[in-house]
């Protein structure tokens, strides 16, 4: 059988080392099916199409390699959009392909008609359609340039007498396909930087996922300047939970004490973080801002410099010249106010706190602990960010992903799916809300079909339970329809779907579903039932909501003695 366009295809994306391609197959696909049954890539199709982009997305964000999604015609496609949003929301690169009606069908209203490039046009940094076998090879070329230079999503839609047709040619320039390298700092900045950084007293530095690889070099710069780090949760996984320089997150996933000393500080360094959150950032001029983005410098905080530049490179340059400072009483202070901000936490996370009720903290702080050193977590959204972000104590080489820019939930098993076909022998653990489980949770069957060992703890409370603090935050009295649910048993889910499920009702049962889980060969999910009513640590408090809440809480109980 001579080549086809599929094979160019494949080709090309076997060159550049994608492993895997997740998809959902149906007409269109079937000569891109058949072009990577024939070559070293594996299949792993997937139960919805979401599922797919999201496990591209996953493997992405985790390594800034190339992940590789599809979807075919009309309703395979849409279902793939939204999970592409993953991947450009946090800039990882990912091509989708999308098939498409053979060409003389198009513009005839025919079944399953959607206008591709229109569809994509929003999630995608380049969207095009391979409109003949000749133009096939430049436009796969400048799809995956597009991905890797603008790290987001780049979409090909294939018609399927296009991608059915004999080849002509391979894919060009192949070697130019590759993530982007450091940029390194001009000589000036960093003159200028030194500078700057010499004649603060109070120096806080705060670390966002452009810090990864950093490690060494923020110990280094921490302990000339006697200055903290903090971290976006993006940057949490960086270094040890128990580094004594590493003081805590900021915001709602992060701690009062990290809050004061920002706001104290006479210089905030922001290094490789878009930090979105302004009202938790100083409002006056003390920011000084590294990146390798130039659109994201002084763009949340007002912001006296602004470096262009890596992270890890700057701080190379930085370290060769700056002086070390003495005086650690900020330092200190901070250290002092984390101890027992620390102490909280745990009394918050002892399982033994109560002794009929699991608290969702102490799920998280037992995952955590109870985890590989190098395991990955995948965060889904809901009040569950707060937990696992809050109460996980990170190794310093465990990763955590989420789904931090999107905030979308339903979004950690489809990533999770992904990471854990990059390394199957590698802990990948999804943490995910009930709600967030039950919205993409055929996805579990993924990973059994593809021995995809993923471990997913639910932290089931048979709500929307963000949503629920959301309304009572603006005083609205509960709307249980809208907001409770119940549940599957998902421990029987979960052996119904041929792998093994845990239940923990009680505080006692919580250390034994988690080990077990953790331990056991293949797919496993946890179904922690926790209290429902728990509330997070709420660092910087808006007073005005604080009365939205407690009115909303009276209006709760009246509505209870009532029977409204
Ligand atoms: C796809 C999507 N739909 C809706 C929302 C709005 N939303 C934010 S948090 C949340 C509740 C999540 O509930 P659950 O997964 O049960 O987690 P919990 O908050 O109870 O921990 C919702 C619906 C969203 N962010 N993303």
């Amino acid at each position: 059988m001579s080549e086809t366009v599929a094979d160019t295809l494949v080709g090309a994306l076997e060159q550049i080392g994608v492993k895997q391609i997740f998809a959902l197959i149906g007409d269109s696909l079937n000569p891109l099916a058949d072009a990577v049954r024939r070559s070293e890539i594996e299949w792993i199709g997937v139960r919805h199409e979401e599922g797919a982009a999201l496990a591209a997305a996953g493997q992405a964000k985790l390594t800034g390699r190339l992940g590789v999604c599809a979807g075919t015609t009309g309703p395979g496609s849409t279902h793939l959009v939204a999970g592409l949003y993953e991947a450009s929301r946090d800039h990882a690169p990912v091509l989708a392909l999308s098939g498409d009606m053979p060409r003389d069908l198009h513009g005839t209203d025919y079944i399953q008609t959607t206008a591709p490039d229109l569809l994509f046009r929003d999630v995608a940094l380049y969207t095009e359609t391979i409109s003949s076998a000749g133009n096939a090879p430049a436009v796969i070329h400048q799809a995956i340039a597009a991905a890797y230079a603008g790290r987001g999503v780049a979409h090909l839609t294939l018609p399927q007498d296009v991608i059915g047709a004999k080849a002509q040619g391979a894919v060009p320039s192949v070697a130019t396909l590759k993530p982007r390298p450091q940029i390194l700092p001009n000589e000036t900045d960093i003159a200028d930087l030194v500078v700057r950084i010499d004649r603060a007293e109070r120096v806080a530095v705060m670390c966002g996922a452009g810090c990864h690889a950093a490690a060494d070099e923020l110990r280094d710069l921490s302990d000339r300047l006697k200055a903290p780090l903090i971290h976006s949760v993006k940057g949490k996984d960086i270094m040890p939970y128990d580094d004594p320089r590493w003081m805590g997150g900021i915001g709602m996933i992060g701690t009062k004490p990290v809050y004061d000393a920002v706001m104290r500080c006479d210089l905030l360094l922001m290094l490789g973080t878009d930090y979105p959150y302004a009202n938790f950032l100083p409002s006056k001029p003390v920011v000084v801002q590294v990146d390798e983005r130039a659109e994201v410098l002084g763009r949340r905080a007002p912001t006296v410099f602004g470096v262009l530049a890596s992270v890890r490179p700057t701080l190379h340059a930085l370290l060769a010249q700056l002086p070390s400072k003495r005086d650690r009483g900020f330092f200190d202070d901070l250290s002092k106010a984390r101890h027992k901000w620390d102490e909280m936490l745990d009394r918050q996370a002892d399982p033994g706190r109560s002794k009929d009720r699991i608290h969702p903290q102490a799920v998280a702080r037992m995952v955590g602990d109870l985890a590989a050193r190098d395991a990955v977590f995948v965060f889904d959204t809901g009040l569950n960010t707060l937990w696992s972000a809050n109460w996980i104590r990170q190794s310093g080489r465990q990763r955590i992903i989420g789904s931090f820019n999107n905030a979308a939930v339903g979004t950690a098993l489809g990533q999770a799916n992904g990471i854990a076909a990059i390394d199957r022998t590698r802990q990948v653990i999804a943490l995910c809300g009930d709600g967030g489980f039950n919205m993409l949770m055929c996805e579990f069957m993924t990973a059994v079909h593809h021995k995809l060992p993923v471990k997913v703890v639910i932290y089931n409370n048979s709500a929307f339970g963000l949503i629920h603090l959301e309304a009572e935050s603006i005083g609205l009295a509960p709307f249980e329809k809208g907001i409770q649910f119940p549940n599957p048993d998902f421990a029987a889910f979960a052996r119904a779907c041929g792998a093994r499920g845990f239940r923990a009702d009680r505080p006692e049962d919580l250390r034994g579903a988690i080990a077990e889980a953790l331990a056991c060969d293949g797919p496993a999910i946890v179904d922690a039932v926790v209290a429902a009513d728990e509330l997070p640590n709420l660092p910087h408090v808006d007073l005005g909501q604080i009365g939205h809440f407690a009115q909303a809480k009276i209006r709760e109980a009246v509505l209870a003695v009532t029977g409204g």
